[in-house]
């Protein structure tokens, strides 16, 4: 949305194409039960429109789905958005042709058209995973996938509903579900090391503190590296701590985890950076589990074992560990054995046979590359995307790649992106895809696309900075790292470095005059 408003202002005609029926993107599509943005409301916003800012009145910490959705669709009205979008129509190929400068595009009405330009705002958790398990198909219940959630709702009571996954969908469906299911069992393949959300309302005198402060919330976001002012850190209650884990004794530890609960475990200065400090915070994560959850066997099962906390992207869960403690909710440990198969009424796995009317899948995301390698797109010389793509993205900055002229990633693999503030990060991109286009306009440059050389050094940059970080211990199996699809090339995609550095190494390159692209 905010490139269609961007792309006006260059006086360029638009076409775009969206999928869903409506604007929304990421929050259009997961209406699961307890879907909410795991950053706060105040950072989750646009900075581009000063007015707004000053009207809008997020109503809690951590804005629900429901809250963005009225957002994205008041953003889509207030500046007349949605008349250049062809809703429910997907691209599904896409060809570079030299001899015109320009790409075809085809969706799957049969339209095609030729863009000088073409911008992928495809989204870096936008294609669902659903594994493969046999028997699937028998299944005779209800099935749905967090991700691609009906929009009237699933109405769970008097039902006996399974889950499938524990990771930010599921330990935010979960609570919910179990609220009104008649059974809740959850079928955990790795439990999760969550943290309590601390979501509450806002009061109108934060709202207006805020209000008053935008302009340095925005600079704070464009000088942290996770594009999160301390405003918004203050709000989550993640503050870190000089105060190393190693250096304290194991009396003080436990009388910290007392204090702090799960949410001071994260904190400490050596526990994201250090394997040895880190095993000790995740022993007393364990111990938590021990003291809040009545039934020791299934305290068992929600232990995480032998991957480090910050490997995978943090959870923050509302009352996600008090839900095991119901009569209705069963804890099925897929660590003990998987699923064996659906049959038409159940799922059986190793210990036991669990009847089902609702099946609800939320295993995630093919991450970061997955809604664009589903695009037919070849480059020049007719080169698959796919091809270039085989062991692993590559692309200049996470926002161009050689071979490909003029098409532009927004959060694309090797920016921050998913480990930024997505609006911070999704506005960058923005913003300098404006200035360049602005800049090929302007000077007569028909084609722009990074050179292989710098392309090469830049990939070999992002692999670098993400060494040594929790994100690519060897135990870890993220979906920052595609390890959650079956046959993905194991590589760490986002840019760990900061978007503040990422965005004055962006600056430094068009100030040397788009340093690492060739302009024709
Ligand atoms: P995630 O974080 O990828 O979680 C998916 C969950 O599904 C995770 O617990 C997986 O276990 C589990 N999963 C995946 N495949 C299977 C199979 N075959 N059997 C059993 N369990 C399985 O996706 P989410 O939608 O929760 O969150 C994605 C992002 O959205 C999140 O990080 C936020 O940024 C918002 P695993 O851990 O792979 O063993």
């Amino acid at each position: 949305m905010y490139m269609i408003h961007q792309l006006r202002k260059l006086g360029l005609s638009i076409r775009a194409f969206e999928a869903g029926s409506d604007v929304g993107g990421t929050w259009y599509w997961n209406r699961y039960p307890g879907a909410r943005c795991d950053v706060p409301s105040i950072e989750y916003s646009f900075s581009f429109d000063k007015e707004l800012e000053q009207e809008w009145n997020w109503s809690e910490v951590m804005a629900s789905q429901e809250e963005i959705l009225v957002y994205a669709n008041h953003i889509a009205e207030r500046h007349d958005i949605r008349r250049d979008i062809a809703f429910n129509t997907r691209v599904i190929r896409m060809e570079f042709d030299d001899t015109r400068d320009s790409w075809l595009v085809e969706t799957d009405h049969g339209e095609s058209l030729y863009a000088h330009y073409c911008v992928m705002a495809t989204g870096c958790l936008s294609m669902p995973n659903k594994p493969p398990i046999a028997g699937d198909k028998d299944f005779r219940g209800e099935v749905y996938h967090t991700g691609t959630w009906p929009k009237e709702g699933v109405d769970f009571v008097g039902k006996k509903v399974g889950i499938i996954g524990t990771g930010s969908s599921g330990v935010q469906a979960i609570p919910v579900i179990a609220e009104s299911a008649e059974e809740l069992v959850i079928f955990q393949r790795t439990p999760v090391y969550t943290l309590p959300a601390f979501n509450r309302p806002l009061s109108d005198k934060y709202r207006n503190e805020v209000k008053a402060s935008y302009a340095d919330i925005r600079k704070m976001q464009r000088e942290s590296p996770v594009g999160i002012s301390s405003f918004g850190t203050r709000a989550v209650a993640q503050v870190p701590v000089p105060q190393k884990i190693v250096d304290l004794t194991p009396e003080e530890r436990q009388a910290e985890l007392a204090r702090t609960g799960f949410s001071g475990l994260r904190t400490y200065a050596d526990v994201l950076s250090d394997l040895s400090a880190n095993e000790i915070a995740c022993d007393l994560y364990r111990d938590k589990i021990e003291e809040i959850i009545d039934n020791p066997e299934t305290a068992e099962g929600l232990k995480p074992h032998g991957y480090p906390i910050g490997c995978k992207r943090q959870v923050f869960d509302s009352n996600y560990y008090a839900a095991f403690n119901r009569d209705n909710v069963t804890l099925v440990d897929l660590r003990k054995g998987g699923i064996e198969r659906i049959t038409a009424t159940s799922v059986q796995t190793d210990q036991g046979q669990f009847d089902l009317d609702v099946l609800v899948y939320a295993t995630g995301f093919d991450a970061m590359t997955g809604a664009l390698k589903r695009i037919d797109i070849r480059g020049r010389g007719g080169q698959r995307l796919t091809d270039k793509w085989v062991d692993g993205p590559r692309a200049y900055l996470g926002i161009q790649m050689a071979g490909f002229p003029n098409l532009f990633t927004i959060t694309g693999p090797g920016s921050p992106s998913v480990l930024s503030n997505m609006l911070v990060a999704i506005e960058q991109h923005v913003d300098w895809i404006r200035d360049c286009l602005e800049h090929l306009e302007t000077e007569h440059i028909d084609t722009i696309e990074p050179t292989e050389d710098a392309e090469n050094k830049w990939v070999d940059h992002v692999n670098e900075v993400g060494q040594g970080t929790m994100f690519t211990a060897p135990t870890c199996n993220s979906w920052y790292l595609g390890a959650n699809i079956v046959g993905k090339p194991r590589i760490f995609m986002p840019y760990v470095g900061g978007i503040h550095r990422y965005r004055a190494k962006c600056e430094a390159v068009v100030a040397n005059n788009y340093e690492g692209f060739r302009l024709e």
